[in-house]
């Protein structure tokens, strides 16, 4: 079976699963957590080059990088499709996928999890506020006011749920699970595209399936009960 390789609540591990789930593929997640130190399996590098999860192991089919899986999925499984067929469509949804991934991730959701998580928790190392206050206050408005304006549009390419909705949705939940709200005022054509997303079957699926994970890390769940209440 189809091996993902990486934790769950790893915004790029999600979208995999999140992948994988809405085209029924069917797929074993094996953990691995890079930011703890000797837990990735010694092979980790010949599955993952870069260390990063996640990576898949399909029989003898390795493959690392989690937009390079989904559109390997794309074309083992094409439907139901993940990437709209025109070509501004596509090439915007690979744009948006690609900025969910340097923007809202790099500049966001990674300095985030490193300050509330990974420095204090993992490494021992104390959170530094003055960068977390410089990330709300500086990175925050400017990725969250572009994705709010691409919102505006339902889905963020194309006509029907895409591979760059699920990347955004993705860092969404997990700036949330950290405590950090998703500003509904401010951005309200984001957070109801966030809504519509994480309500799409394979994503509250993959949701569910979190849910032990992120109650054991104490992490906030709050807003998924309270859309689902
Ligand atoms: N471009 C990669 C990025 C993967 C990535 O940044 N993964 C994070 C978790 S979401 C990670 O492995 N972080 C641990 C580390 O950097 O050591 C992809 O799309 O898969």
């Amino acid at each position: 079976m189809l091996k993902i390789h990486g934790v769950p609540i790893s915004v790029h591990t999600r979208k995999v699963i999140v992948a994988a789930l809405a085209k029924g593929i069917a797929h074993e997640v094996v953990p691995v957590v890079p930011v703890i130190p000797d837990n990735p399996p010694p092979n980790w590098r010949e599955l993952s080059p870069t260390g990063k999860i996640p990576a898949i192991t399909d029989g003898d089919f390795t493959l690392a990088d989690s937009s390079a899986i989904c559109a390997y999925f794309e074309r083992t499984h094409p439907a139901p499709p993940l990437y709209p067929t025109g070509a501004r469509d596509y090439a915007e949804a690979l744009a948006i996928e690609q900025y969910a991934g340097e923007g809202v991730f790099r500049g966001v959701v990674h300095p985030l999890f490193h300050e509330v998580f990974v420095h204090p928790k993992v490494q021992g190392i104390p959170t530094d506020p003055a960068r977390i206050a410089a990330v709300l206050s500086k990175e925050v408005p400017e990725v969250f006011g572009y994705l709010d304006r691409l919102a505006a549009r339902g889905y963020l390419a194309g006509d029907a749920p895409s591979i760059a909705d699920i990347a955004v949705a993705s860092n969404l939940v997990t700036f949330q699970y950290i405590g950090f709200a998703l500003d509904r005022a401010r951005y309200p054509r984001l957070a109801a595209h966030f809504d519509r997303i994480v309500a799409l079957p394979a994503f509250a699926a993959a949701l569910d399936r979190e849910r032990g994970v992120v109650e054991s890390m104490k992490l906030e769940r709050g807003f998924l009960e309270a859309k689902a209440a």
